[in-house]
Formats: structure tokens, C-alpha cells, sequence
């Protein structure tokens, strides 16, 4: 098995990027952003607790996340691996998976950290608001909290993978194709020697 984590700030392409990867490597994608953007289509109790924070740019319970991905580990027993994607977010989802990944005798391969400078994010973020009809891409106040939020709990992420030598840095600004390209190189890398 090969677990991938595709960790970046808001608009850094992770969801863009996840797309190509896993026709290419045929691995299960879990996006905790997907599956919390369904859960609050279908106005279940936990996508409307959902909302209310999405909408204020803030993160969603660590219990309530790292409850959906065990939950699409165990729907997934023949996985070749996993693409997580906007997630680990806090330590302690990262402590978690960790945990979880160990249970099923297998662990992280590799963090791929997509770069990409604050004006480009918004200039994204501004773009996909056009066309999302996401409520949390809409307002330019919203989108500064999440820059907020991403710099303080969420980039201490990846020191924590630090800590465990298994963060590639990516240059994210670009064409599509070319960050792609820039992706499967370190990948390949790594699956060599994993
Ligand atoms: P997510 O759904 O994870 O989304 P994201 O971080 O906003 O975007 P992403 O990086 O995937 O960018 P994309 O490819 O779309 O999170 C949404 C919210 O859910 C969070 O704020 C949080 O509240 C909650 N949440 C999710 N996971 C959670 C967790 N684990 N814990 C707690 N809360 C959680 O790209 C952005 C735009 O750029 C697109 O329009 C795209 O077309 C464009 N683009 C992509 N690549 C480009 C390129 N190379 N050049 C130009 N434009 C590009």
C-alpha cells in the first residue's frame, strides 16, 4: 500500500491536483472538504454543524473529520492506497490518521507540499468563487480567516511530517500540467524506495 498526503493552503490546488493523481496511481480519494460539502447537500445533522463553520472559514471538529476518513478507510479494505487531501489539518488529525494507518499495518509514504504565494491564493480563491457556488470562497473576509486559520493550525503540520522526513516541497504555481508533472517525479521517487 501507498498513502499519500497532498497538504497545501487554501486554493493551492490540492482538490485539482488530487483529480489527476489518483487516475494515474489508482489510489481512493478522500477529501474531508468532498465529503463535508455532501454531508451538508444533504442537510444531515453533521453538514449543518458543518456549515455554520465553513461559512466563517473556520475548521470543523477534529472528532467529526477524523471520524469520516476511519469510517472510508473501513469501506476501503482492498485499497492499493489512499490520496488524503485537505486533510490532516491540526496535529492532532495528523496524530490521529497515524494511529489509524498503523491499525491497517500501513502508514504515510509521502507529503507532497504544494507552494504557492498569498496573491495568487486569492486571485484562485476570487476565480473558483465565480463558479463553485461555495459560500466560503465568496466573501474576501471569509478567505482571509482561512489563510489565518491554515497559517496557525494548520502549517504546524508539516513540521510534523517533518519530524518523520516525509515532506517534498512542490513549487504550485504554474500550469496545471506542469504541477502535475513536478507531482509524479517526487511520487515516483518515492515509490522506488518505499
Ligand atoms: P477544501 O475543500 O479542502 O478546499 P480548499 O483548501 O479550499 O482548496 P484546494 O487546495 O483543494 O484548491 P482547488 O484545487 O479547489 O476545504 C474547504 C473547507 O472545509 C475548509 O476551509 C474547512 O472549513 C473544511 N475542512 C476540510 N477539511 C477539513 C479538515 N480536515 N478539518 C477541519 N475542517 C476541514 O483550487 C482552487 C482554485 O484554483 C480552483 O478554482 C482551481 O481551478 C484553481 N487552480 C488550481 N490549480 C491552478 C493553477 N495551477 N493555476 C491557476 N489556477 C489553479
Amino acid at each position: 500500500m501507498f498513502n499519500l498526503v497532498l497538504f497545501g493552503p487554501p486554493g493551492s490546488g490540492k482538490g485539482t491536483q488530487s483529480e489527476k493523481l489518483i487516475e494515474k496511481y489508482g489510489l481512493i480519494h478522500l477529501s474531508t472538504g468532498d465529503l463535508l460539502r455532501k454531508e451538508m447537500k444533504a442537510g444531515t445533522p453533521l453538514g449543518n454543524e458543518a456549515k455554520s463553520l465553513i461559512e466563517k472559514g473556520q475548521l470543523v471538529p477534529d472528532e467529526v473529520v477524523v471520524g469520516m476518513i476511519s469510517s472510508a478507510l473501513d469501506a476501503n479494505p482492498g485499497a492499493r492506497g489512499f490520496l488524503f487531501d485537505g486533510f490532516p489539518r491540526t496535529i492532532a488529525q495528523a496524530e490521529a490518521l497515524d494511529n489509524l494507518l498503523e491499525l491497517k499495518k500501513t502508514s504515510i509514504g509521502a507529503v507532497l507540499f504544494l507552494m504557492v504565494n498569498e496573491d495568487e491564493l486569492i486571485k484562485r480563491l476570487v476565480g473558483r468563487a465565480q463558479t463553485s457556488g461555495r459560500l466560503d470562497d465568496a466573501d474576501p473576509e471569509i478567505q482571509r480567516n482561512r489563510q489565518n486559520v491554515y497559517k496557525n493550525e494548520t502549517l504546524p503540520v508539516a513540521g510534523y511530517y517533518q519530524n518523520q522526513d516525509k515532506v517534498s516541497r512542490i513549487e504550485g504555481e504554474g500550469t496545471i500540467d506542469e504541477i502535475f508533472e513536478r507531482l509524479c517525479g517526487v511520487i515516483n521517487a518515492k515509490m522506488q524506495t518505499a
